[in-house]
């Protein structure tokens, strides 16, 4: 079988791990050729103070311009960090002239119902347009709400509703109910887990890269779903001694022999 390939469009945070620090590693192990388009480069992701932020959509835009120039496919597009709108119009544009690959978003902005630093607060409404075009969708329930107007508070089945006017496929990881974080595809609640009281930071991205691969090699949505969350519970799991991982992000290196045997 001809090997798969995914770009992944996501900023590279030198420290940190998260985005494509975790997209290529995780999609590399499942065996499919992983493409690297950085967004922007970063001394540390955002939670860290004092961060440095250097934005490539210049670069961006040539990279891109010189794969359509050879004729590239690629089986999935998938996106994660965006900087800025111009960001977000330049791969809206892309996909666009991409009809054969997957489209998977993950609207990286927010979480604990707050908009991550350094974004605008109209930008819920660009990165919209762009989960309109994508096959599925990856918010947290932070981002679920931002992208649907809806209060962080509300109830998740009129989320679900409202964002079914959005895409028609999505899993919203995050969804705290009583003791319990369970995942939410626009089908049915595909897993839960009990609730920890600790943040793991670029969790999401070891969830959302897990996810694509999976979809990408034709496991379907609920499929992929469940084996992502069972990995990043793995990880979790696996790194849950170490007190720092709020802020330097999960072990998961030392897991990813695990993905191979879960194909
Ligand atoms: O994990 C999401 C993410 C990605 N990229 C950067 C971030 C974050 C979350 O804070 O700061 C730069």
């Amino acid at each position: 079988m001809k090997q798969k390939r995914i770009l992944c469009i996501n900023d590279i945070s030198s420290m940190g791990k998260c985005s494509l620090t975790v997209a290529l590693p995780v999609i590399s192990s499942l065996g499919i050729e992983a493409l690297a388009l950085p967004t922007a480069l970063l001394s540390t992701h955002t939670v860290f103070n004092g961060y440095t932020f250097t934005d490539t959509t210049r670069q961006m835009t040539d990279i891109l311009n010189h794969f359509d120039t050879m004729g590239e496919k690629f089986d999935c597009i998938f996106t994660g960090y965006l900087g800025s709108k111009e960001q977000i119009r330049i791969v809206s544009d892309f996909i666009d002239n991409h009809s054969e690959s997957i489209i998977i978003t993950d609207p990286v902005m927010g979480d604990n119902g707050k908009l991550y630093s350094g974004f605008d607060e109209d930008y819920p409404k660009y990165i919209s347009e762009l989960c309109k075009k994508s096959d599925i969708i990856l918010p947290n329930l932070t981002e679920a709400c931002l992208l649907t107007d809806t209060e962080f508070s509300e109830d998740i089945s009129i989320v679900i509703e409202k964002l079914k006017k959005i895409t028609k496929k999505f899993a919203i990881t995050g969804v705290r109910q009583n003791d319990w974080v369970a995942v939410y595809s626009h089908s049915r609640k595909v897993a839960e887990k009990k609730f920890i009281n600790r943040q793991f930071h670029g969790a999401g991205d070891v969830f959302s890269s897990t996810l694509a691969g999976f979809y990408t090699l034709g496991n379907s949505l609920n499929d992929s779903i469940d084996k992502a969350v069972k990995f990043t519970q793995e990880c979790i799991d696996h790194t849950i001694v170490d007190k720092d991982s709020q802020w330097y992000g999960l072990r998961f290196e030392e897991c990813l022999h695990r993905l191979y045997e879960m194909k």
